[in-house]
């Protein structure tokens, strides 16, 4: 069997995405996702230019040896962009696969660990008492976990905080924004919000936060600490983590469970977290973690270490990731969540899919391969926009993390 063509798509219904399609000489094709939010283009480059001339005439069958041809014969390894274009490569090889087998992909990753995959979906408000409701029409569709964001007085704009309700844009259209933040303010008003949600909800929904990378290790340990009573399923991204051994800090003084990993790129970005037990839940994905072959080795090392997976699931992964993360997440032992952040309506009809959503659950559907497709005369409607997540500045100017 041979790989005959590739072509990268970008299409933005909505926003971008970057597709990849890989043909075969036995008619079948599979699909990967690229996307890269903010660095879209640069992906289509690295694939274009550099992985599909190396990738045709192979035979797609050989997933791991490919696999590691892309990251190990490159001399360059590692980085957001290089590992995006992999991931686009193996999510498409593990879909050919399994249409030639005619089974869904979780059968070749070894079945299914369990009925339906659990997700949680994004309850946020500019007001602590909007932001309850919102949570409160999750828990309505059946939704056993929520993440909850909320304005904080004093800050003009917050991320994760949208008019828009079941799904919104992290980027903007044009350049880059620029937001201002504070932590003091932020810190100061966060438990609030977790008072009021166990004051109407009770200790049974599952309640998650993110931090998006905005605090210190040591004001990580204060707010992991004062939000204990309300029994968090998981703290995220407190603090950026490039420095792994920071949360060693975090680790000793709260029991909160801590969750980070949506922007990592390898196993090297984690091993320490993993290996020291530093963390609870590993949210890389499968896009930028490098595709499923990866992903099933860092998974297996986490699960040594009592840790499970979490896998980044917001609008700017495309519904050939999410196909994928389902396939994975259904057949591993140490799956803990999946996020769920549902796309456009514009999106969904440009990657018709297989997966369902039902009472707070995706089930990835028994579609042979990853049970995705792409309708390129439709894509081809909505050509690339320019678009940048914010850029964040503390109150003084202060270039700060996003
Ligand atoms: O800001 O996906 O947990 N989800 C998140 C996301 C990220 C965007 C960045 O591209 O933090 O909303
Ligand atoms: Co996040």
């Amino acid at each position: 069997m041979k790989i005959t063509d590739a072509k990268v798509f970008v299409t933005s219904p909505g926003r971008n995405f970057v597709t990849l399609k890989i043909y075969t000489d036995q008619g079948v094709y599979g699909l990967g996702d690229g996307t890269v939010n903010g660095r879209e283009l640069a992906v289509v480059s690295y694939l274009e230019d550099h992985v599909i001339p190396c990738l045709i005439g192979r035979d797609p069958q050989q997933i791991e040896d490919i696999w590691q041809y892309f990251y190990r014969g490159v001399y360059w390894r590692r980085g957001p962009i290089t590992m995006a274009a992999i991931a686009a490569v193996d999510m498409a090889l593990w879909d050919i696969k399994g249409k030639m087998l005619n089974t869904p992909v979780y059968n070749l990753l070894g079945g299914k660990s369990r009925e339906a995959v659990m997700v949680y979906g994004h309850a946020n408000g500019i007001e602590i008492s909007e932001t309850v409701e919102e949570a409160g029409r999750y828990l309505d569709m059946g939704y056993q976990a929520v993440r909850v964001q909320t304005g904080v007085p004093g800050l003009e704009e917050v991320y994760g905080i949208s008019k828009d309700k079941l799904f919104y844009e992290p980027a903007k259209k044009g350049l880059p924004p620029e937001y201002r933040w504070s932590t003091e303010k932020y810190l100061a008003h966060i438990p609030k919000l977790f008072q009021e949600l166990r004051d109407t909800y009770g200790s049974d929904p599952h309640l998650l936060h993110d931090c998006h990378h905005r605090l210190t290790p040591i004001e990580a340990a204060r707010l992991g600490k004062e939000l204990e009573p309300y029994h968090l399923f998981w703290l995220e991204d407190t603090v950026p983590a490039e420095l792994q051994e920071g949360f060693r800090i975090i680790r000793q003084h709260t029991t909160t469970p801590l969750a980070v990993g949506e922007v990592f790129n390898t196993v090297w970005d984690a091993h320490i977290l993993i290996t020291e037990q530093l963390i609870d839940y590993l949210r890389m994905a499968i896009v930028h973690g490098g595709g499923l072959t990866p992903m099933r080795k860092i998974a297996a090392m986490a699960e040594i270490y009592h840790i499970k997976t979490g896998c980044h699931g917001a609008t700017d992964l495309s519904p050939v990731t999410m196909a994928a993360a389902l396939h994975f997440d259904i057949a591993i032992n140490n799956f803990g969540i999946q996020e769920y952040m549902r796309h456009t309506p514009e999106t969904d009809e440009v990657f018709p899919h297989a997966y369902t959503f039902s009472k707070g659950y995706l089930y990835p559907g028994d579609a042979p391969g990853l049970g995705i497709d792409f309708n390129e005369e439709l894509a081809a409607k909505y050509p690339y926009e320019r678009a940048y997540l914010p850029v964040n500045r503390k109150m003084d100017a202060t270039l700060f993390n996003w």
